[in-house]
């Protein structure tokens, strides 16, 4: 495995000159955050992100994320448009030498909590997702503000994007989800970036919308609209994990040949459709982080890892889930179980 670390550029509070000194981190997980959805990314930009990378004796690993356009997803007019940019990204990525590229097909919200500092009984602050509280949110009212949502929605703007899903169903977003693949993953093959999609998050509709990346049966459905290794998964341990009919472990042992990126991170489930964020640490949670390990390593996986989101801890503050110190901490976490399974579980 190969361990990466996600910044979010410039304006990151956490640098990389912090993500350097973190043992065993090899790469950057990044992106291009001031093009907008659907734009193509130029080649010089990418090379300017990636220089400053390198510059730090650091990889640019993955690309987290390109993100797909509305109309791809609910299948309107532009999306051929949309998608030749798309094609038009990953050739640039390629040529900047980029393999992984990650990306969701979450209609509109990208992953959704009801509080960013819910405070946990040891004083460390994490994202909590409550049913209740999210069913009662209304993601017209303006107000909103969440770690995954695209703030560049206007009140009225939202409210013309989510009339459009009105009459989008899960079907539907399986036929947007294959005509994407169908023209994405020949240009993915060619170039050869590998493509990761990222499960919901959560793994349940929300707010009326349909999602589908979000258990074993969906993820061998979509694996085999296009089979080919490009095709592939970011395997999020946090975002499927919160289900508790998602098998983690079984999912590994099942699809790691197309698991080109992992995302580790504990949860713990505090009630039907309820979960806390929690340290990293098996322990701390709902996930055996150490079986899920011990099957990527019994699998040999090759492919990128990161520590997913960490609490605020030590008075840090910062973009909610990503700090430097518990990210960090689960860093090392996995590290020493890696090791271990290198050295013991021969
Ligand atoms: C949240 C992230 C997601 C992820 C996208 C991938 O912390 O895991 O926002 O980057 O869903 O496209």
């Amino acid at each position: 495995m190969k361990m990466t670390f996600r910044w979010y550029g410039d304006s990151d509070p956490v640098t990389l000159d912090n993500i350097r000194q973190i043992p065993n981190m090899t790469g950057v997980v990044s992106a291009i955050y001031d093009i907008p959805v659907g734009e193509v990314w130029p080649y010089e930009k990418i090379m300017e992100l990636k220089n400053k990378i390198n510059a730090k004796g650091l990889e640019l690993s993955v690309i987290e994320s390109v993100p797909v356009h509305e109309d791809i997803k609910y299948g309107g007019g532009d999306r051929d448009r949309y998608i030749a940019n798309y094609c038009e990204t990953l050739r640039n990525l390629a040529r900047a030498g980029v393999d992984c590229v990650c990306y969701n097909f979450m209609p509109v919200f990208d992953w959704t909590r009801s509080e960013l500092n819910y405070e946990l009984p040891d004083g460390s602050t994490a994202l909590i997702y409550d049913r209740e509280t999210v069913e009662k949110m209304n993601p017209l009212s303006g107000d909103l503000s969440l770690p995954g949502w695209d703030s560049s929605y206007t009140k009225d703007g939202m409210k013309e994007l989510l009339e459009k899903y009105q009459s989008v169903t899960e079907d539907d977003l399986w036929d947007n989800i294959k005509y994407f693949l169908d023209r994405v993953i020949k240009v993915a093959e060619e170039v050869k970036i590998k493509m990761a999609i990222h499960p919901d998050d959560p793994p349940w509709g929300i707010f009326g919308l349909p999602r589908i990346i979000t258990n074993k049966e969906n993820i061998e459905k979509f694996l085999k609209l296009y089979d080919s290794p490009y095709n592939g998964l970011t395997l999020c341990t946090g975002s499927l994990g919160v289900h508790p009919e998602n098998d983690l472990v079984d999912m590994v042992y099942s699809f790691c040949d197309r698991i080109h990126f992992a995302h580790i991170r504990n949860i713990k489930i505090t009630g039907e459709k309820s979960f806390e964020e929690a340290g990293h640490l098996s322990k701390a949670g709902s996930l055996d982080i150490v079986k899920i390990l011990k099957a990527y390593h019994d699998k040999g996986f090759t492919g990128y890892i990161r520590p997913d989101h960490g609490r605020m801890i030590w008075g840090e503050t910062g973009r909610p889930g990503y700090g430097l110190y518990d990210r960090a901490l689960g860093a090392t976490y996995i590290n020493g179980i890696w090791e271990t399974l290198e050295k013991v579980d021969k």
